[in-house]
């Protein structure tokens, strides 16, 4: 193992605020605190089922999901502690319909959208959720203005999340590489285990909810039955690998190599994914790792948003599978 294995969460976040000169060190403290809102997280989450704290609320989200209450937990804690850590003016969360703005007294430079526990209906299962975060530093330092909150995601200037799987994974970006730390539980700390993740170019797993079908658009199923073409008698070169919480999902693909499908409903004409909270951030991760991010017709990150719960088609996995995709797609519709 090389030294650099050893690096701390924090210490790896100064390293990269070192390298701007003119950096104040609020982005630094405000990556640093979202660790430990994850850490408060995951502590609640490993306690699942221990301190009956499974199950329902009752209550139904602005989704028209049943909320659990992990989901409240999460949402508590990222509020919390970012509403503490003087770095950020207001926050936007999946589960909320309105922006959560924090007092003048206590705010800083940043805005930060969240979902707070991605996956949750896997929560009774014991399969692994996530909470996905994405950072932008607002625009004016007086007032909380909407452009602010609903902006294209490539304005992101970090974005990451917090995977409570096998082992706690905290993942980021401010835009240069992508890098994983795993929470010692024994330590409370997030070490550096994968440093510099690039995306794998080929895609050897196929992540997509087939029982949508009916639902497709007609490109996708031409898609994925060419991705299954790859296969032949001698050997299995693709797999299929679909967990249903996006963050696990994208987790494993980034490290393995894979492409995630969560196309549009033709009913609707739109996604059920989330721009803001879900689809922004993974694809600044994804293209800052090397791969892509596409609605199957453009790039996720020049998406406008017009409301706070806009959702969309989602392809992201290595850039010559997302290309392919957007070529099926053009052909299907005679672009
Ligand atoms: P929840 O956070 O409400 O469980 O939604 C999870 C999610 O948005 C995403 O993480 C999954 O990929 C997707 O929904 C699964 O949706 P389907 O059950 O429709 O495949």
């Amino acid at each position: 193992m090389s030294t650099q294995t050893y690096l701390t969460l924090t210490q790896h976040i100064l390293r990269r605020q070192r390298e701007h000169p003119d950096a104040t060190g609020q982005l630094s403290s405000l990556l640093t605190q979202i660790g430990v809102a994850g850490k408060l997280i995951q502590a609640q989450v490993r306690r699942a089922g221990l301190v009956e704290i499974w199950g329902d609320t009752g209550q139904t989200n602005i989704q028209g999901e049943t909320v659990q209450k992990l989901d409240r937990i999460a949402e508590d804690s990222m509020v919390e502690v970012l509403r503490r850590s003087e770095c950020v003016a207001a926050m936007a969360s999946e589960e909320e319909n309105h922006v959560i703005e924090v007092p003048a007294d206590m705010a800083g430079d940043y805005v930060v959208l969240f979902d707070p526990l991605d996956g949750s209906t896997n929560i009774d299962g014991n399969v692994s959720i996530g909470t996905i975060f994405s950072v932008y530093r607002r625009h004016d330092p007086n007032e909380v203005l909407r452009k602010d909150i609903l902006r294209p995601g490539r304005e992101q200037i970090a974005a990451g999340y917090i995977l409570y799987g096998t082992s706690t994974v905290f993942t980021y970006t401010t835009g240069s590489t992508v890098d994983c730390f795993t929470l010692d539980p024994g330590v409370g700390e997030y070490f550096l285990t994968r440093p510099r993740v690039r995306m794998p170019d080929k895609a050897k797993l196929l992540s997509i909810n087939e029982c949508n079908e009916p639902y497709w658009p007609s490109w996708v199923s031409p898609y994925i039955a060419s991705v299954k073409g790859q296969n032949d008698a001698e050997k299995r070169r693709v797999s299929a690998r679909h967990v249903g919480s996006l963050v696990s999902d994208f987790h494993r693909n980034l490290i393995e190599g894979g492409t995630f499908l969560y196309p549009e409903d033709n009913r609707t004409g739109r996604g059920k994914l989330r721009v803001l909270y879900e689809c922004n951030p993974l694809a600044f991760i994804a293209e800052t790792a090397g791969g892509a991010a596409s609605t199957g017709k453009k790039r996720i990150l020049d998406i406008e948003p017009e409301g706070l719960h806009d959702r969309t088609g989602l392809v992201i996995g290595p850039s010559a599978e997302v290309a392919e995709a957007e070529r099926f797609a053009r052909e299907a519709e005679g672009r």
